[in-house]
């Protein structure tokens, strides 16, 4: 863990019991006795939607002999369950909603686990997504190796006015390789690859179905051509941020698992059907699943 990036001055005083914590978007405090059923947390997985969520966690106590799920009450920003070693938490769509997310999950383990970096970094963190294909069609599953902007060029924030931060967006490749090895016998097209994360849906995909575009249907798809020569394989809203705020703090276990859900060289529009929607999801649970059969005993 890299010590000197975690803002201690702040976090240590909830330590000393000097102040409380509060996680005002998941809405929680540090001295709420809810928090010490989650002490053991092991896993921390997200996803953009409440209900994936709900889907997720259940699914996870099925596995565990329907081990209790505890819910956080607040759930007008982001719905929040716990189960039997795992964290679930869903983020919202884009960058913003969900930087919000990863930082007071970060400041929770922080607390969980009394600021020792040893046990903080023994957690394995997985965001759990949906994604538009670029070469693959709907149903396939990519385990992202680096995850950049539309430009791609790593995540950076404004610095008040110093300048940019530039985030290092790389995900541990031996993590995605792991997931790879832990799906060889799924039957599932899962593949590793580079992933954007975009701004926007429309306008940062380059897509021509928006209320507007700024793209024309040529430099578009020199964009997707370009983009995938470089190694991407899916575009999304939120790994670049993910990984960059992860691999601030240092932690050494994190993935994302990203179903497809159309291949963006065919076209813009997601036009599957409810039921091929559903199962393209389940196929990127299915790839969290199998893999942490092989971490959590
Ligand atoms: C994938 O799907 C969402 C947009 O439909 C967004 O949150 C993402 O990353
Ligand atoms: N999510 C995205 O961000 N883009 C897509 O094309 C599909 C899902």
């Amino acid at each position: 863990m890299r010590k000197e990036n975690i803002n201690t001055a702040f976090l240590d005083g909830i330590l000393k019991k000097e102040y409380a914590d509060v996680y005002y978007h998941l809405g929680v405090d540090s001295n709420d006795p809810i928090l010490k059923n989650f002490k053991d947390v092991k896993a921390i997985i997200v996803a953009g939607s409440g209900g994936r969520i709900i889907e997720l966690a259940e699914k996870w106590s099925k596995k565990r002999k329907n081990k209790k799920i505890y819910a956080l009450p607040k759930e007008d920003r982001f719905i929040i369950r716990y189960c039997d070693g795992v964290l679930f938490a869903s983020h919202g769509m884009g960058m913003p909603s969900a930087a919000i997310c990863v930082q007071e999950l970060m400041r929770l383990v922080y607390f969980l686990k009394d600021g020792d970096p040893n046990e903080m970094d023994k957690i394995f963190w997985c965001r759990v997504g949906t994604s538009g294909g670029v070469g693959l069609e709907g149903g396939a599953v990519v385990v992202t190796t680096e995850s950049l902007m539309a430009d791609l060029k790593p995540y950076r924030l404004l610095n008040g006015n110093i300048g940019e931060h530039w985030f290092n967006c790389t995900f541990p490749v031996n993590i995605a390789r792991d997931i790879i090895d832990a799906n060889k016998k799924s039957g599932l097209n899962v593949v590793l690859g580079k992933t954007i994360a975009a701004n926007e849906f429309f306008l940062e995909q380059f897509r021509l179905d928006g209320a507007f575009h700024l793209v024309t249907p040529e430099s578009k798809i020199a964009w997707l051509k370009w983009i995938h020569e470089n190694g991407v394989r899916n575009i999304e809203m939120e790994g670049a941020m993910v990984a960059g705020f992860l691999n601030h703090w240092g932690f050494s276990k994190f993935a994302m698992i990203c179903c497809t859900l159309l291949n963006r060289l065919n076209g813009d529009q997601v036009t599957a059907t409810k039921e091929q929607l559903h199962s393209y999801s389940e196929n990127s649970g299915i790839v969290l699943f199998n893999y942490l059969d092989t971490i959590l005993k």
